[in-house]
Formats: C-alpha cells, sequence, structure tokens
C-alpha cells in the first residue's frame, strides 16, 4: 500500500470560475512530512487564471498539475495536507473519474506512489442517477447471431451438437480451424462448435456465384451447406456456424441449430471498423490481438490502430530511434510528464516492428486489414519531445494549445526537417503496413497554431495562405504526394477536408463531430466512414450517473442510442455510395484496464457491428441486446 492517499471533492457550480478543487493529502507513513511536491494528472484542468489555495503552484503540463507544500508545513505521520485551486479551464467535471487520476509525491529526492480516490462531488447525491442497463428479452427464435444475418428463414429446429467438415478441399478445411481456432481463443471454456471429420451434423462447403462476403447457409436433415462467393464470405459463414452452435451448446435452453431452411447473408456496408487508441494507454500486442479477435467475431474487418499521439509515440521507427526511447515513454524523470494512469513511475509501451507485423499477420488472417494511424500534424508533443530539431527555434512559445491543453503541438511544415523526418517515417509505414491506408490524423490542430511562427509566414506569403485551416491543407496535400508515391491512399478525421481540403480521389474521412458531417462531407466528394462522437465514442458515459466511467463531450450515449443511429439516416439516396461504412473509436483517457475497457467497449462494440452488416430494415434492438450478453469480451 503507498504510505500516501490523495482524495478530491469538487463543488458543484455552473461557472467554470467558481469550480473548487479541494484535495486532502494524508500522510500514511511513519514520518513527518515537509518540503514535498505532488504531481497529480487531471483531466479536469486547473485554469491559467485559478486562485490557488494550500500550496505553491508549480507548473501544469495539460492534464499534469503540479504544487508544492507551502514553506514551513509540516505533515505528522497520520496528518493531513489540504489544498486546492478555484478555477478550471474546459468542461465541468460529470463523472467520477473527472479528477485526479494518479500521482506522485516527490520528497527528499524519491518519486513516492500515492493511492489516489475518486473525485467526489459535494453535495453527495446518494442516488447517483442510473447505471447504464441493457435489457434482457424473450427471444422470437432460438438463434444466436451478431450480427443478425440480412435473411434468415428458418422451419425447423434441432439441439446442439458440434459440426464437422467430413469432405472438402484443404483451403476449406485451413478456413474452417481458423475460425475453430478464434473460438478456442475467445471462449477457451467452451466445447467446440466446429471441428474436422466425421462426427458431428455435417457441414458441407461449395463457391458459388455470389457477391463479395456473401454467403448461404442450407439447413436440412442431412446437416448445413455452406455457399460462399469468395474467401470472406467463406470465412463469414463458418463465423456464423460457430456463434450459432457455440450458444447451443453453452446454453441449450435458449439456443438451438436450425434443421430446415436458410440463411441467406451479405454486409450492408464494406468497412466495418473499430479504432484503438494506444498511445494515452498502452495495450500491449497480445491485447491488441485478443481485441481483433473479439472484432471477427462481429464479422467487423478495418481496424485503426491509432499509434501516436502527444501522450506517446508506440512502434519502432528506424531512422528515428528517439521516438522510442524519449518519446514512447512519461513520468517524474521523462522528457514527456505523466499523463492520465501511472503518475509516480515512467509508463512507456511501443510495439516492435516484428510485433507491429505479428498483429498485422493475426488481424489478416481474420479479414481485417490493419490501418495505421500517424496523428499529424497536430498531436505531435511526443514527437517533439523527442525530436527538438523539429521544434521550430523562433516561434514563441506556448502561442497556442490544443484543446487537450499542450502548447505548441504540431508539426512544422514551414521547416525542412519536418519533410524529412515525414518522408522517412511514411516510408517505413507503407513498407510495415499492407493496407491501402494511411490514417494521418489531421484533428483538432488548434486555432491560431503556426501563425506567430516567421517561416510560417514566409511560407504563407509565397504560396498565399491565410490562415491555420489554409496552411494545414497546404500540408496535407503534401502528405497526400508522399503517399501516392508508395502507392497509397489518404485517410484522416473530417478536418482533412477544411481550408482547401486534398484531393478527393481515394480520399476516405472518419467524419466523427457531428452526424451532420456525413452528409456534408460526401456534398463534398469526399468517401465517408460514419464515427460520430454521439453515437459510436465509446469513451462516451453510458448513463448520466457521476459514478459511470468515460467522459461526456458529445452527450451520453446509450448502448441503446448507440444502436439506434443509422448511418445512412441524413444521406438521400445520391450519395449513399459514398458512405463506405461505420466505425467505433476507443479513446484511452479513461480506458486504462480490462475491466473498464469491457464496460465501455461492450456491447457498443458490437452495435456498431451490427449497424454494419444488418440491413437497417432487419436491425432490433431488444434481440441485440439480449444476445449480445454472451459475446466475448477483452
Ligand atoms: C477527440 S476524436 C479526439 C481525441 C480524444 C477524444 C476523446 C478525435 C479525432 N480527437 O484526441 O481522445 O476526442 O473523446
Amino acid at each position: 500500500m503507498p504510505d500516501y492517499r490523495l482524495d478530491t471533492y469538487v463543488n458543484k457550480v455552473t461557472a467554470l470560475e467558481d469550480c473548487r478543487f479541494d484535495m486532502t493529502l494524508h500522510n500514511l507513513s511513519d514520518g513527518p512530512l515537509a518540503g514535498a511536491v505532488i504531481g497529480l494528472t487531471s483531466i479536469t484542468r486547473m485554469a491559467d487564471d485559478a486562485q490557488v489555495h494550500g500550496a505553491d503552484f508549480r507548473r501544469r503540463f495539460a492534464n499534469y498539475h503540479e504544487f508544492g507544500m507551502p514553506d514551513g508545513l509540516v505533515v505528522p505521520p497520520g496528518g493531513t495536507w489540504t489544498f486546492g485551486f478555484t478555477g478550471i479551464t474546459g468542461r465541468q467535471p460529470a463523472q467520477r473519474n473527472d479528477g485526479p487520476k494518479s500521482a506522485v509525491l516527490i520528497a527528499g529526492g524519491v518519486n513516492h506512489p500515492v493511492s489516489v480516490g475518486d473525485l467526489v462531488r459535494l453535495p453527495v447525491d446518494q442516488s447517483q442517477g442510473p447505471l447504464r442497463s441493457v435489457p434482457v428479452e424473450m427471444l422470437e427464435m432460438p438463434l444466436f447471431q451478431i450480427p443478425w444475418p440480412a435473411g434468415v428463414d428458418i422451419d425447423a429446429w434441432r439441439e446442439g451438437m458440434h459440426v464437422s467438415l467430413g469432405d472438402g478441399g484443404i483451403e476449406d478445411r485451413r478456413a474452417l480451424m481458423a475460425v475453430a481456432d478464434l473460438h478456442s481463443r475467445l471462449h477457451s471454456d467452451a466445447a467446440a462448435p466446429l471441428t474436422l471429420g466425421n462426427d458431428g451434423i455435417a457441414l458441407h462447403m461449395r463457391q458459388a456465384t455470389l457477391g463479395a462476403e456473401a454467403f448461404t447457409l442450407s439447413f436440412t436433415g442431412g446437416g448445413i451447406t455452406l455457399e460462399y462467393g469468395d474467401a470472406a464470405g467463406r470465412h463469414y459463414g463458418l463465423v456464423s456456424v460457430a456463434q450459432m452452435v457455440h450458444a447451443a451448446l453453452a446454453e441449450p435452453d435458449r439456443f438451438r441449430i436450425p434443421s430446415k431452411g436458410r440463411i441467406t447473408d451479405a454486409p450492408r456496408f464494406g468497412w466495418r471498423g473499430s479504432h484503438l487508441d494506444v498511445s494515452r494507454h498502452f495495450w500491449s500486442a497480445a491485447q491488441v490481438c485478443r481485441f481483433i479477435d473479439t472484432m471477427a467475431w462481429a464479422k467487423m474487418n478495418r481496424f485503426q490502430w491509432h499509434l501516436t499521439d502527444d501522450e506517446g509515440w508506440r512502434f519502432e521507427v528506424d531512422a528515428f530511434p528517439e521516438l522510442v526511447e524519449i518519446g514512447s515513454r512519461r513520468g517524474p524523470d521523462c522528457r514527456l510528464p505523466g499523463q492520465y494512469a501511472h503518475a509516480h513511475r515512467q509508463y512507456d509501451g511501443h510495439y516492435t516492428k516484428d510485433q507491429i507485423r505479428h498483429v498485422v499477420g493475426h488481424a489478416a488472417s481474420l479479414f481485417i486489414d490493419t490501418i495505421p494511424e500517424i496523428d499529424i500534424p497536430g498531436h505531435c508533443t511526443a514527437v517533439l519531445a523527442a525530436l527538438p530539431h523539429l521544434v521550430d527555434p523562433d516561434e514563441p512559445a506556448d502561442s497556442y494549445r490544443s484543446v487537450q491543453g499542450y502548447p505548441n503541438n504540431a508539426l512544422n511544415p514551414a521547416l525542412p526537417q519536418t519533410w524529412d523526418f515525414l518522408e522517412k517515417v511514411l516510408a517505413e509505414v507503407a513498407e510495415l503496413f499492407p493496407a491501402k491506408w494511411v490514417h494521418v490524423g489531421a484533428d483538432e490542430v488548434a486555432d491560431g497554431s503556426w501563425l506567430t511562427s516567421p517561416r510560417i509566414q514566409v511560407l504563407a506569403q509565397s504560396e498565399g495562405l491565410q490562415g491555420t485551416a489554409a496552411i494545414q491543407s497546404w500540408f496535407l496535400r503534401r502528405v497526400q504526394k508522399i503517399l501516392r508515391g508508395h502507392g497509397k491512399d489518404l485517410a484522416g478525421w473530417d478536418e482533412v477536408s477544411h481550408g482547401a481540403g486534398v484531393d478527393t480521389m481515394g480520399t476516405l474521412l472518419v467524419a466523427w463531430q457531428r452526424p451532420e458531417l456525413v452528409p456534408a462531407l460526401t456534398a463534398q466528394g469526399y468517401r465517408v466512414v460514419a464515427s460520430p462522437g454521439q453515437a459510436y465514442y465509446l469513451d462516451m458515459t453510458q448513463a448520466d450517473g457521476w459514478n459511470e466511467p468515460g467522459t461526456n463531450w458529445a452527450g451520453t450515449v446509450t448502448p441503446e442510442a448507440c444502436y439506434a443511429y443509422d448511418p445512412e439516416g441524413d444521406l438521400d439516396e445520391g450519395s449513399r455510395g459514398a458512405l463506405a461504412g461505420v466505425q467505433a473509436c476507443i479513446w484511452c483517457e479513461h480506458i486504462h484496464t480490462p475491466e473498464i475497457f469491457n464496460h465501455m467497449v461492450y456491447p457498443r462494440l458490437h452495435a456498431v457491428a451490427e449497424a454494419g452488416w444488418t440491413p437497417q430494415s432487419r436491425r432490433d434492438w431488444g434481440r441485440f441486446a439480449t444476445l449480445s450478453a454472451l459475446m466475448p469480451k477483452l
């Protein structure tokens, strides 16, 4: 147990300048405490003009705040130091996770761990609001399928029994084993639904003229026939069989296997994705593979791997080893101060190139494309800390701040070394990731970025660029050329369209800020993936209660609201073809344990999967919610 404990209380007010954080540090050690400094990470940030009480304010860098004990204060064992501030920036705290997440107590040259309590809002509301709920209803038929198939026409049922492939060529056998292995990784406690041999319900497989990813399953007394159009369709047909058999074996009272009838299936969209932030919180390669498995079990097929951000660069680049050596580490004695969890020690994590290849190969074996995200030009604090030669020496410090509170965090397109950096990094990325797209972020470049840089002023003059958005568009067009040189298309967040945007040919934009951006961007000629924060951001809180974890800048997103969003709802007939599909986003400021991950991500991830696969007219919240309880988690 740490020798120190930090508790934080906040009052309930409307004005940000009246919001008061009162903190109590308990000294549970055997000795008196004096002259110490506390560093704490709080997503609710102190305002620059806040009133500090009971402490000497030292510094703040994004969420990292540092306070010193007042001169002369000595806290005996069992005693407390109380301090705090009045005045915050950003948003009102709304959840128990909106205060300090972790802290370090620096005393006598040692970094001591501190146990940190949830933020308490006074007066305490006993009800704490409703916690999220997912209903369980009577099922219309004893069939387990998530996502629900396009066409289901079943006349008779039989009890659960495993399915065996007795005949068939080696490719069919391999495809079956890939799904059998997926099942055993996800449900290692359950009996195998698919085997090779002649001892179960007979499965027959054959290729037929069907569209991409499509398949049919015909059920007769003699067994099951899977017809597929391509390898992906065969794989998805096998996942369907594995799901229904798994459920019938695991819960025989509720689920059965069809013995007469047909399932005709094909996805609604070609892009059924999830993004994962590994910068704010680092998920190991094994955890990423497990997450990919849970996507695969729901027939998702795009994994956007958010590998870089202000808080850490997470993969090896041969040309710039500092990106990992310096840029993947944060903490008391690192160039990047601690953020989010684990502030008392060095927190780090990165993937080697071999690990990246392993994850990409694992995903590919499950028909999932891995799209790397290199977040530029904003969100580059870790890059600039690792490679100080990319910092513009003439740009005044702290001349703009990002929404997350980082000063001067954008790569400067007027520096030649920026282009040397991008050319080398993107060449390695293009080589490492076989996917057609490289996602280059472009989100949240702060208003006013670059404008005080003399070199930028010269560039803007010669290129006729006015303002941050125009400079960003100039930057991205040059990045697009580099990517095309490697045979890659550009993907990015919706802000790619700002200023003059980029060439729309081959470009794919993930619309995140509002649902209305889906029609707005298709009207500009872009291909779009719908991922509105208001429905598909899985870091949004799931109920209004103080005790629900998450954030709420896009509102409360109940599992039902996530499910109810229709990505085509705002599109007219003519522009539907420009909608590539849907994507969940998993941002990890608050998601830093497998338990929180499971609570936040499921079943909403699978709600997105079903929106991406199942025709709108076949979607049914009650059925989905009931079945979702059986889906595997991280
Ligand atoms: C916005 S979404 C961001 C992220 C945050 C997220 C938290 C996007 C493209 N940028 O940097 O993590 O909100 O919900």
